[in-house]
């Protein structure tokens, strides 16, 4: 039998020789009788009921040993020895009459819940099942993003909420949401009312805006957390900052406003540190962004800001980096953050494959944690091609095998390995007006990141990727998400 097309490649998957297990009117979700845990149940059933078009009962006993047609979804025991270290670690162990998932964490047990997704299969008879098989698996990387930019063009929640599940089912775990640039800021921040007011309704082209208020926001952090994943919001400072200085004259020299920017250029706008209303704004905003996230991380941007001197682009970013740590959250910017002092263990996200890594080789060695999100590799807005309608090409074309075939602890000469937490797609939208055009930039290519953040190297070998993920195409087009028919894929 051919492997089975998961994606990311599990650390050990092993099919047994039995029948498989059928998922058919009886199949039972088991969880142990805890509010946390049924809702998890349901959350399961409800994933693999949306693969076989069933709708899967839950039921909640802490004794359901014996039973047949039950698949069993529970936390481990403490002194458990079978699962990998970590928190999104699990086993699966599927026989003809059962399936058990074990899991330290809700979060684990959604990875698993994903594999069993993966696994199962339709018969010509119209019959799903899973194969006998079993499986043990932990992610490489703890930081699996993808870095969507709802600024340039805005994304509802609901089309945010497909992004989720799409990466929940590739394993990754950070969403990372550009939330404010030159032609749009997306959230409702309580202190400074005017910037959702003023500067939400625009976006690139003349587009419609759009802007989420706290309940939506709220409500978009639980639906990723219920997955295992974390959202972490960026406000991008010192630059990138039109859509701020036009709903706020007094961050401008002369106090007057800035006209509103539909355009596709960056690096024009800029913060100012002499004027006192900024060092109030950036603790303001921070402030209430950091109150708004349940999850550790705030991101301060500070990319190309390509009009300030040195000095004082360290005393903003500075700034910014002391808001988010007093209201008790980690800093998260953008590459160029490196010439800045930093204190250690701030995120530093590599960015741009153009230009001299070596300011931020230094600051990795001085204790920075790195994100990896190399243009020309994860860029979900490169083209695909020449032939690709969306997308931009500053950073090159990124193919399928592109976005595979690259290893993030040495790409950069001269990084420590030990200083990556962790591997981002981002996706910027300039060119990008609605889920179906993001949707095709990121399927298949997301998957492929996934792959590069969860499965160690010695794992991963591109010819069994291409006809691994070949076998997702039909669940793309199940769920009604667009998507593009590389060349490089092996469709069947
Ligand atoms: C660079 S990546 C930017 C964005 C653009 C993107 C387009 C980064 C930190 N800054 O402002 O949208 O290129 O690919």
């Amino acid at each position: 039998m051919t492997q089975p097309g998961v994606v990311p490649r599990p650390v050990h998957l092993e099919l047994g020789t039995e029948a498989p297990f059928v998922v058919g009117e009886s199949a039972t979700v088991v969880v142990d009788p805890r509010p946390d845990l049924i809702a998890h149940g349901v959350l399961a059933a409800d994933l693999l009921g949306r693969v076989t078009d069933q709708a899967i009962e839950v039921r909640y006993t802490d004794d359901s040993r014996g039973a047949r047609d039950v698949i069993r979804l529970r936390l481990a025991a403490p002194d458990e020895t079978d699962l990998l270290p970590g928190d999104e670690a699990y086993t699966i162990v599927a026989t003809p009459s059962r399936i058990e998932a074990v899991a330290r964490t809700s979060a684990g047990l959604t990875r698993a819940v994903v594999t069993l997704r993966q696994l199962l299969g339709q018969g010509s008879d119209g019959v799903w099942r899973v194969p006998t098989v079993v499986v043990r698996d932990a992610p490489r990387f703890t930081w699996r993003g993808l870095s969507v930019d709802v600024a340039r063009h805005f994304l509802s929640v609901g089309d945010l909420k497909v992004v989720v599940g799409l990466m929940a089912h590739y394993k990754l775990n950070v969403l990372h949401l550009h939330l404010t640039d030159d032609q749009g800021w997306r959230l409702h921040v309580p202190s400074r009312p005017h910037l959702a007011r003023k500067s939400s309704g625009t976006a690139v082209g003349g587009d419609r805006g759009g802007c989420y208020t706290p309940t939506d926001f709220a409500d978009l952090v639980q639906y990723a957390d219920a997955r295992g994943i974390t959202v972490v919001p960026e406000i991008d400072v010192p630059g990138h900052v039109n859509a701020a200085t036009h709903a706020y004259g007094e961050l401008t020299p002369d106090g007057v406003p800035t006209d509103e920017y539909t355009g596709i250029e960056v690096g024009f706008s800029r913060l100012y540190a002499d004027l006192p209303a900024t060092g109030e704004f950036l603790r303001a905003v921070f402030a209430d962004v950091a109150a708004m996230t349940p999850g550790p991380y705030v991101h301060i941007g500070g990319d190309e800001v390509l009009t300030m001197e040195p000095d004082e682009y360290a005393t903003l970013v500075g700034e910014a980096a002391a808001a988010v740590r007093a209201a008790g959250k980690k800093v998260v910017g953008w590459q160029e953050i490196a010439s800045a002092p930093l204190e250690p263990g701030t995120v530093v996200q590599y960015w741009d494959t153009r230009v001299d890594p070596e300011p931020f080789v230094a600051a990795a060695r001085a204790g920075a944690s790195i994100l990896m999100s190399p243009a020309s590799k994860v860029y979900l807005d490169m083209k695909y091609d020449e032939r690709t309608a969306l997308g931009l090409e500053w950073a090159g074309h990124v193919e399928v095998r592109d976005a595979y075939e690259w290893e993030p602890t040495t790409l950069v000469e001269g990084l420590p390995a030990e200083s990556v937490v962790g591997v981002e797609a981002a996706v910027w939208t300039e060119t990008i007006r609605d889920l179906d055009g993001l949707t095709t930039m990121l399927l298949p290519r997301l998957a492929a990141v996934a792959e590069v953040a969860w499965t160690a190297p010695e794992r991963r070998d591109w010819e069994d990727f291409r006809t691994r993920v070949a076998e997702h195409g039909p669940f793309w087009d199940h769920l009604g998400v667009r998507w593009y028919a590389s060349g490089q894929v092996a469709w069947p």
